[in-house]
């Protein structure tokens, strides 16, 4: 095998996956700049009127979906592609598939956005019923999710091939994240494919006139909340096995990475009833249950900032950190890809308390539909992921293309700007939502707004505007890099592959697969089963589509 930093993907798959991740970024813009007109209304100033946009939901629907869904989506397709190729040393089973999967994605996407940009799908992320799309757009998610499968289709056949031909060897770590991101994930999406495929698509196209919103929401649920998950992990696989490179260190612990990955497989499943506690028509015994395993979802994020903290101190203290905290101020803080990351880091710590507060039942109760949601998932997708998928940019890019970062002084002052105005915008949404204020809703307009929320907001809009500042920064350094980076010499856009503290035996368990995923099939029949067979037993479909806006 070739020395696996140095190792060079085909030519064919790093045009892959610049696709993808062109795409991603492409969709993250345009997100990012609506994103800033949402603060901006806010606070009052309503920048709508001068675009072509109908109204506040079109702008809030397309920002939710370019960068929760599409951004995302097309992120992970990408990087993981690249984890399997590079760690197998090898192609991708079916090539041919892989382009396959590419164009059906796109073409999804395509449909996805003629609806989000004529209005005919301003129905926010979450796709709720009874508000009804445009059919396009949901076949539109529904093509994007069948490329997903077949990603993970070509994945495992991948994988399986690589098993054969190289036997006795552990899973490369890289490739074991994306795998485990993907079986995941594949589980996950039974809830939205039934959603999508049974009631949304039907009931937009005329075939059926009435829709049961309850069992609408419970499907969507099924995978909402693992789809966070399904962004995080590709984050993790960049924090457990290429950050401690970066910071000059090693991963402390080999196996408790490998755990913490394959825990996600059954506890990031059956926790869907938290979004729905306030929810009617859902036990409360069932919503318990969901409420513990939210807190058993907390422990691999627990494990994860155990280990991580512990592999970059290994790093601040091999370049030279001493004391106490001292190790700290020796970490490469020069380096975008790695600065970047460590702050993500720290504002996911916040976003992970703010997630135990969503969790409690009745502290949901004060914020649920507040501000305070968009507080924590600003910090958590908003940061943790999006933050991370920026450093891997930072890299990856010079990777695929040959060239060196243009501008890595303004890459890491682009990666503070994001820190800052998310913490600024943060709290200013986390504020608001403890004092009631309401989530998704054009507060420019609304005629109860109170005198105390105003500051709260201009914190949002300030926050907004540092964020956006930081998103040209960001799209600049890459841009230039592709029109004016310097070739890179040999070695210069090696990955950043990080090695085990210790060689340790690692259990066969924590490198396989299949007992996980059973285990996630039992506890997801247990926690959702007899709550699912009661809902359709009292299902009852009243609701006409809806098109307020
Ligand atoms: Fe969440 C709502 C609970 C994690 C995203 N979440 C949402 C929504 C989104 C979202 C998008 O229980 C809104 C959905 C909607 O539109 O309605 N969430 C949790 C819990 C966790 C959690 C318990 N969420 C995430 C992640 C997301 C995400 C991750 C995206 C990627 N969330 C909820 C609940 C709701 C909810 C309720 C429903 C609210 C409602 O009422 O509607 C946990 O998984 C969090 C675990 C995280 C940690 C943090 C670990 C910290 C690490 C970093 C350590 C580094 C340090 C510093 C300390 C335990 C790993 C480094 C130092 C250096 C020197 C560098």
């Amino acid at each position: 095998m070739a020395n696996a930093a140095s190792y060079r993907v085909p030519a064919g798959d790093r045009r892959l996956i610049l696709a993808y991740i062109g795409i991603a970024l492409a969709h993250l813009a345009v997100g990012i700049l609506l994103g800033f007109m949402q603060g901006m209304e806010h606070a009052g100033i309503d920048l709508y009127k001068y675009t072509f946009l109908a109204h506040y939901y079109q702008g809030l629907s397309m920002h939710g979906v370019y960068n929760a869904l599409v951004f995302t989506t097309f992120f992970i397709a990408g990087f993981l592609h690249f984890a399997v190729t590079h760690s197998f040393q090898r192609p991708m089973k079916w090539p041919a598939l892989s382009w396959v999967t590419f164009w059906l994605m796109t073409a999804g996407l395509l449909m996805v956005d003629w609806a989000l940009l004529t209005n005919r799908a301003s129905v926010l992320y979450t796709s709720y019923a009874p508000l009804q799309a445009h059919w396009a757009y949901y076949l539109g998610l529904v093509l994007i999710v069948v490329g997903t499968l077949l990603i993970l289709a070509n994945m495992v056949a991948t994988y399986l091939a690589w098993r054969r031909e190289s036997p006795g060897q552990r899973t490369p770590l890289p490739a074991f994240g994306a795998l485990v991101t993907m079986i995941m994930w594949g589980m996950a999406s039974l809830g939205i494919a039934v959603q999508f495929i049974f009631l949304l698509l039907p009931w937009s196209l005329g075939w059926t006139d009435r829709i049961d919103p309850l069992i609408s929401r419970t499907l969507f649920w099924f995978t909402g909340h693992p789809l966070v998950y399904f962004w995080l992990l590709p984050a993790y696989t960049s924090w457990y096995f290429m950050l401690p490179k970066q910071a000059g260190g090693k991963l402390f612990s080999e196996p408790l990475a490998r755990l913490a990955f394959l825990l996600f497989i059954p506890l990031s499943l059956p926790v869907g009833f938290h979004h729905q506690f306030l929810d009617p028509g859902v036990s409360t015994g069932y919503k318990g249950i969901h409420a513990f395993l939210t807190f058993a979802v907390f422990m691999p994020s627990m494990i994860t900032a155990f280990t991580v903290l512990a592999s970059l101190e290994l790093g601040g203290r091999a370049r030279g950190g001493k004391g106490l905290l001292g190790w700290i101020r020796t970490l490469p803080w020069g380096d975008p890809s790695f600065t970047l990351q460590a702050l993500a880091m720290v504002l996911f710590a916040l976003g992970g308390v703010s997630g135990l507060v969503n969790a409690s039942y009745n502290l949901n109760l004060v914020v649920h539909n507040t501000m305070f949601v968009p507080g924590h998932f600003h910090l958590t997708v908003g940061t943790a992921v999006a933050l991370t998928f920026m450093a891997v940019a930072y890299w990856l890019v010079p990777y695929l293309t040959g060239k060196k970062l243009w501008g890595r002084k303004a890459a890491v002052v682009q990666g503070w700007l994001w820190f800052i105005g998310m913490a600024i915008m943060s709290r200013g949404m986390s504020w608001a939502g403890l004092m009631g204020v309401p989530r998704r809703t054009a507060l420019g307009q609304a005629p109860y707004v109170l005198p105390e929320w105003l500051t709260a907001f201009n914190w949002m809009a300030l926050g907004g505007a540092i964020l956006t500042v930081s998103g040209v920064l960001f799209f600049t350094v890459l841009i230039m890099t592709a029109l004016r980076g310097q070739p890179a010499a040999e070695g210069e856009v090696d990955v950043p592959l990080a090695e085990p503290l210790e060689d340790e035996a690692v259990p066969t368990y924590l490198d396989r697969f299949r007992p996980w995923v059973i285990g996630a099939a039992v506890l997801v029949l247990l926690a959702y089963g007899p709550a699912v067979v009661q809902l359709v037993s009292v299902a009852n479909p009243v609701s006409p589509g809806f098109r307020p806006y």
